[in-house]
């Protein structure tokens, strides 16, 4: 890496317009970095760490829509200044592309650019805050310090296991941090994407090795709400589900209630595309948002979670035994399958078997284990020790 804290990234299929992007660059205190080439732009992407972009849609090899692609594929977060030869409608339809890629696009020019509007871009640019990522986090990242912990999904009805949920943590000087304490961060420093591909990267890596021994098991993973809003994603998790051989139909994913209230129609677009590639969708800590209803006849869900404020203290609360019931009414009139989450005793395990409720999480059953710990539970509980919960509680 270098030391001055601008560089540009320039791609063009012509060196003396390089050339010249070269001179304008450096006057403005940029590192700057050039190639007529696609795939050396790619690999310079890659190891210059570029803080601005100047990218040419009509380069051989590549096109730059291919190459902004690509840059949505590796996260890329900086400015992208384009610029053609070609007329302004193919540049504005490019630079929304871009958009709906996820990636940050800068003003567009057209070829022959002007040096004068190159170089106020530039100079606006230094003073846009770069990317401010907490350092920790971009390194537990970049490490793959992520560390998965599984909590087990049990059948009211017939005691098996029926799912495990992937709930993350991060490994930061020997210690475990919970969720909590980072994907907020992630989700506001933009690195949200990169966590999570490589949480369902981990989380599916684990699950395949043990799908041949229990094939009746399915995989949850939580998604964060603003990732949500990334087009590619579905074709993303398919593509990784596809590498390991895993049927999409095994795969659910969870997503938080509160996440509906934002970019309605663009999310319903993302987990519509999700349903058709295959995948099953849950809807998490219901009952805590403020539209649930609304939410459950606009979507296309396959799971409602009912949140754990409502069950932890059944036991006691008769209110929340009636709030319990009607849901789980309401679910499977809906045709759906009721989860209830944060069961932690065997009075509450009863009301809501009695009361028809799908499947069961929570401490009664299961904590949420570390890998290697969850396969030695999972066999146990084929053994057929579930029957006896408490035993299986702390393996
Ligand atoms: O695992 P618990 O241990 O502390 O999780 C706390 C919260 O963090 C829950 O609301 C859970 O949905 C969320 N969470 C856990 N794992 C993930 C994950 O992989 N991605 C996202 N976005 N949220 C997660
Ligand atoms: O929002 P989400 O449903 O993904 O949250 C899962 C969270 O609930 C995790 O933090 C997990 O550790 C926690 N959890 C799981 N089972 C129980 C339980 O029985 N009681 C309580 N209080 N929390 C639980
Ligand atoms: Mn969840």
């Amino acid at each position: 890496m270098t030391g001055i804290k601008h560089r540009l990234l320039v791609v063009d299929d012509e060196v003396e317009v390089c050339e010249i992007i070269r001179e304008v660059g450096e006057t403005a205190g940029y590192e700057v970095k050039t190639t007529t080439s696609g795939v050396e732009f790619c690999a310079l992407y890659l190891n210059f760490n570029p803080t601005f972009i100047l990218l040419d849609l009509n380069i051989p090899e590549f096109d730059g829509i291919e190459l902004l692609r690509f840059l949505a594929q590796h996260n890329c977060t900086c400015p992208i200044v384009l610029e053609s030869g070609q007329d302004e409608k193919v540049l504005a339809i490019s630079s929304k592309l871009g958009e709906e890629m996820g990636l940050t696009m800068g003003p567009y020019f057209q070829k022959p650019v002007s040096v004068t509007k190159l170089m106020s871009a530039l100079e606006t640019n230094k003073e846009a805050p770069q990317d401010d990522s907490p350092d920790f986090l971009r390194h537990a990242i970049a490490n793959k310090r992520i560390v998965l912990h599984y909590q087990p999904k049990v059948s009211f009805k017939t005691n098996q296991v029926v799912g495990i949920e992937a709930l993350v943590r991060l490994e930061v000087q020997g210690k475990l941090i919970p969720p909590d304490s980072f994907i907020p961060l992630a989700e506001e420093s933009n690195l949200i994407r990169s966590l999570s591909q490589l949480i369902v990267q981990i989380a599916f890596q684990e699950y395949k090795s043990i799908i041949n021994t229990y094939p009746e098991i399915s995989l949850s993973v939580n998604l964060s709400p603003k990732t949500l809003d990334d087009l590619l994603m579905p074709d993303e998790f398919t593509k990784m589900a596809q590498e390991h051989n895993i049927d999409t139909k095994n795969i659910c994913l969870e997503i938080t209630e509160t996440a509906f209230s934002e970019h309605k129609l663009l999310i319903a677009d993302v987990i519509t595309r999700f349903r058709i590639k295959g995948f099953t969708i849950s809807i998490d800590d219901f009952g805590t948002g403020y539209s649930s209803l609304a939410q459950l006849h606009n979507l296309p869900f396959n799971e409602i979670k009912i949140d754990k404020s409502f069950i932890t203290h059944l036991g006691e609360d008769l209110e929340a035994r009636k709030i319990t019931q009607s849901v789980i009414d309401l679910g499977h009139s809906l045709g759906l399958t009721v989860t209830a989450e944060g069961i932690e005793t065997k009075e509450v395990w009863d009301i809501l078997a009695s009361q028809g409720c799908d499947i069961a999480q929570g401490f009664y059953i299961c904590h949420p284990l570390e890998f290697d710990k969850l396969t030695k539970w999972l066999a146990l509980a084929r053994d057929g020790v579930h029957t006896n919960h408490e035993h299986l509680s702390n393996v």
